[in-house]
């Protein structure tokens, strides 16, 4: 008898999935919102940060208790984090190697001298800003964490669209960056304004930096 409900559970279950598939584009609800990035060509863009910019009044909620990039292949894993400021960041190194990961990135600078595994302490982004990682001993690492002041974020799919879920915290204005739109740091920005719209679209009239390890015209630490 319990094979059977489970065996009814388990077809239920791949309905729903069925139908949660054929729902995806309409599945942000009415609180949440739903941000596009298109390239000038009108293409998708992956990977692009994108956040709430909260009233600068509120106090946030606290942010998640740690986030990890990690290092696995010499590279950083992930590329590009996102963390809400106050985060802890950890940065265990799984490669044989050892990396010596730094930040020149004032004022969220610091240093993890040569290790391998977890040897150092959590390092806590506290100011906003983009976090450029490189390491001392292999020149072509390069990562980025972003620091936003917001507890809301994510990073577009390979559809160009991540949803962002909305609650009682005010927010002002919607942003985005990635390295292959400014490498620097400087975020595009959308108004919030009551009751508008739930679907915001950036289309980039720029040319993107090709993406991260796509060869020639890539972003090098040595570009910064
Ligand atoms: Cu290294």
């Amino acid at each position: 008898m319990r094979g059977i409900e489970e065996r009814n559970n388990i077809r239920a279950g791949c309905l729903a999935l069925l139908v949660a598939g054929m729902f995806l584009s309409l599945s942000a609800s009415a609180k949440d919102l739903k941000v596009t990035v298109l390239d000038a060509d009108g293409m998708p863009v992956p990977d692009v940060a994108v956040y709430l910019q909260a009233d600068k009044s509120v106090a946030l909620p606290p942010p998640a208790a740690f986030a990890v990039m990690d290092q696995v292949d010499t590279r950083f894993d992930p590329h590009f984090l996102v963390v809400q400021s106050g985060t802890e960041v950890r940065f265990p190194n799984s490669d044989v190697v050892a990396h010596h990961v730094y930040s020149f990135s004032n004022p969220n600078d610091f240093i993890l001298p040569l290790y391998k595994g977890n040897a150092h302490p959590p390092v806590t982004f506290g100011e906003s800003g983009v976090v450029i990682l490189g390491c001392n001993i292999h020149d072509q690492m390069l990562g980025y964490i972003l620091v936003v002041d917001s507890h809301a974020f994510a990073k577009t799919d390979k559809t160009g669209v991540a949803v962002l879920p909305v609650d009682d915290v005010p927010v002002t204005s919607v942003k985005i960056w990635s390295p292959r739109i400014n490498p620097k740091g400087e975020v595009l920005s959308q108004v919030i304004s009551d009751g508008v719209s739930d679907n915001f679209v950036f289309r980039l009239s720029g040319k993107l930096r090709p993406a991260h390890d796509s060869g020639s015209g890539a972003l090098k630490w040595s570009d910064y």
